[in-house]
């Protein structure tokens, strides 16, 4: 089975592989299927935001297609940076800069109010078939500073309850077996193998 997946960041694409690399799928991303659309994300949620990705490669090829959009919900800024995540401060700022804001606007907010999630929502377009969405959520804090080099984006501020470091931190092993991804992908693994039958 060769499925194309919808994204244009690296980082996520390195996660997906390991996520789903077991399964003997051929896995490729838009630009290695040769695809470039310019994708216009208005979606008022993670589901409908994945779902448009994925229609919009799907328009383009005959393969299943799958995307992901995914970010970081923070509940003291009232759920944002949210689905503007990868826009927050601007699309090019970096992420140095942008975990900077975060920390100062959480500035004497203390530990118990600084609750957080990644949310991931991974949307399927099969031919012949109605489409697929599935969500899956990594619950944590916002730490008081960055931490880690593994990761991307959020990563260095987002910390792990249970192991008290920063999800940058975690190897990318561990990351995966609790991350957002990585649940909404081995949901979607699930449906997509029950399709196959
Ligand atoms: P595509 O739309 O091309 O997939 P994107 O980076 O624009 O790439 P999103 O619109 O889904 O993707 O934005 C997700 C942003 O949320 C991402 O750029 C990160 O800033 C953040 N994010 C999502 N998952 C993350 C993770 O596992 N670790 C750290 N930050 C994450």
């Amino acid at each position: 089975m060769k499925i194309i997946f919808a994204t244009g960041n690296k980082n996520k694409m390195k996660e997906i592989r390991q996520i789903l690399g077991d399964l003997g799928w051929e896995i490729q991303s838009m630009e290695e299927a040769g695809i470039d659309v310019d994708i216009v994300e208005d979606g008022n949620t993670f589901e409908e935001n994945a779902l448009i990705k994925a229609k919009a490669v799907a328009a383009c090829c005959d393969d299943i297609v799958l995307a992901d959009d995914s970010g970081l919900v923070i509940d003291a800024l009232g759920g944002e940076p949210g689905i503007y995540s990868s826009r927050y401060a601007g699309e090019d700022t970096p992420y140095e800069i942008k975990n900077r804001m975060i920390l100062d606007r959480l500035a004497g907010v203390p530990k118990e109010e600084r609750t957080a999630r990644f949310v991931c929502a991974v949307a399927a377009v099969v031919p012949g078939q109605e489409p697929i969405v599935v969500r899956g959520t990594f619950e944590g804090y916002i730490g008081d500073e960055p931490a880690g080099e593994n990761g991307f984006g959020y990563d260095p501020i987002f910390y792990v309850e249970d192991r008290n470091c920063s999800s940058a931190q975690l190897t990318p092993e561990e990351k995966n077996a609790r991350s957002h991804r990585g649940n909404a992908l081995r949901q979607m693994r699930e449906k997509l193998a029950e399709i196959q039958e």
